[in-house]
């Protein structure tokens, strides 16, 4: 199967390490949504990344429907979510605060990307840097209590934990002036374990 989108978004990269653990074949394609939209609209109407062409030219879009396919693809002994009860419900909680925090770094990135300097709204962008900081203090919380364990409490690696990681990741990238590693060192030190991962270390941006 092919993934369509750089290792710089957030949603691309958890989708390319989540490949890498369930142990998938797969190729990246670096297309860009901004400077060539048409070689990603005729897989996926909305344009965006990531975008996933299975081997028989099957799209799949949206990086929650991805996983979720994905881990279906690769079977039950190495799914990333739990398949039911209270183990999916944590790794799913934990795994919506890591995203959520992902879209509100790219909101406030973008804001300056598309917006001449004088049409920026500085509230805005603070607006969604405070949600940015709230979902990861949140995730330092429970990164403080792991230990050498995973985030949800799961046996093995799961959904909850690429998604923190990359989320960490992305926000110190375009984001520095939060200072994420700094302020949240739990969450820093966990993600710089996983970071050491051949699969997180081969699809970094
Ligand atoms: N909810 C989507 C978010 C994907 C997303 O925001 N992708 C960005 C790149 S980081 C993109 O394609 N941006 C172009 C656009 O939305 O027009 C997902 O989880 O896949």
């Amino acid at each position: 199967m092919k993934l369509i989108g750089g290792f710089g978004s957030p949603f691309v990269r958890r989708v390319a390490v989540s490949l890498n653990l369930l142990g998938l074949d797969w190729d990246s394609e670096t297309i860009s949504v901004f400077d060539d939209p048409d070689a990603v609209r005729k897989h996926n109407p909305l344009v965006r990344v990531p975008t996933v062409v299975l081997d028989d030219g099957a799209p799949l879009i949206e990086s929650h429907a991805i996983l979720d396919a994905l881990d279906e693809i690769a079977g039950d002994t190495k799914r990333l979510i739990p398949a039911s009860g209270n183990a999916r419900r944590k790794v799913m909680q934990l795994t919506a605060v890591a995203t959520g925090a992902m879209e509100k770094a790219v909101t406030a990135y973008y804001e300056y990307r598309f917006h001449p300097e004088e049409k920026v709204h500085e509230p805005w962008v603070e607006h969604n840097e405070g949600q940015v900081m709230a979902g990861l203090a949140y995730l330092d919380d429970v990164a403080a209590k792991v230990g050498d364990g995973w985030l949800a409490g799961t046996d093995r690696i799961s959904q909850a934990d690429v998604s923190a990681v990359v989320s960490l990741g992305f926000a110190d990238r375009v984001r520095p002036n939060l200072k994420v590693q700094e302020k949240f060192p739990n969450l820093a030190k966990f993600a710089a374990r996983c970071e050491a991962m051949d699969e997180f270390s081969s699809v970094t941006p």
